[in-house]
């Protein structure tokens, strides 16, 4: 699991000297807080059988989000400029890029996902590895985390009243987001 750690690592610090500059410049720092977690192994057999993929090395080696990092970010507009710095980064190799922000999932969840392959060097050499990075402000970082425990993870069927409900309040988070953005540009005129 170590070219993960690695990899979790350079993605942090490429986020925070970002943060940290950002500040410098405007005196504004758009990240809130950064989480990182590389995937337990029980975690990764459940996807890849869901994936219906082989429990082998090369099944292991299709999955993208090993090693994962959330951003959270204060406004909505911190997301895009964030990302599209880090994507800046010469040595990062963008894989793909999900927009639930302005395309959220059936359920209501809300995020950017960018999945990344970021150089690790090794004894033997170079290699790329995957990180899956969600960034999401605020709102979007309660919502899922009250859902993931609540429906997105949970063994029993959730009947569709209440998958209903969760869907509005994630409608609902995304209305304050807009208007705490609108708040904070006002503000700063
Ligand atoms: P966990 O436990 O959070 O790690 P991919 O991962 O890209 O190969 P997939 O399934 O197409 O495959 O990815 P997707 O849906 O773009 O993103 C998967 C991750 O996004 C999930 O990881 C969750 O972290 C998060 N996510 C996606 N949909 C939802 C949702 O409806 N609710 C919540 N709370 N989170 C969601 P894992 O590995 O499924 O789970």
């Amino acid at each position: 699991m170590h070219p993960y750690r690695s990899a979790i690592e350079v993605v942090t610090t490429k986020l925070h000297n970002i943060d940290d500059e950002l500040k410098c410049e405007n005196g504004y720092s758009p990240i809130h807080n950064i989480q990182s977690r590389i995937k337990t192994p029980q975690s990764i057999i459940d996807k890849l059988k869901r994936k219906k993929l082989p429990i082998t090395l090369e099944g292991l080696n299709q999955l993208n989000d090993i090693a994962g990092l959330r951003v959270v970010c204060h406004y909505i507009n911190d997301i895009q400029y964030i990302s599209q710095l880090f994507i800046m980064n010469e040595d990062i190799q963008l894989i793909k890029k999900e927009n639930y922000i302005d395309y959220p999932k059936e359920s209501g969840y809300r995020s950017l996902h960018l999945v990344v392959k970021v150089p690790i060097y090794l004894k033997t050499g170079v290699t790329y590895v995957p990180v899956e990075i969600q960034l999401r402000t605020i709102s979007m970082d309660s919502w899922a985390s009250l859902e993931h425990v609540l429906s997105y993870k949970s063994e029993q069927p959730i009947d569709i009243e209440i998958r209903e409900r969760l869907k509005k309040c994630a409608r609902k988070m995304a209305e304050v987001d807009l208007e705490m953005q609108k708040i904070s540009q006002e503000l700063k005129k």
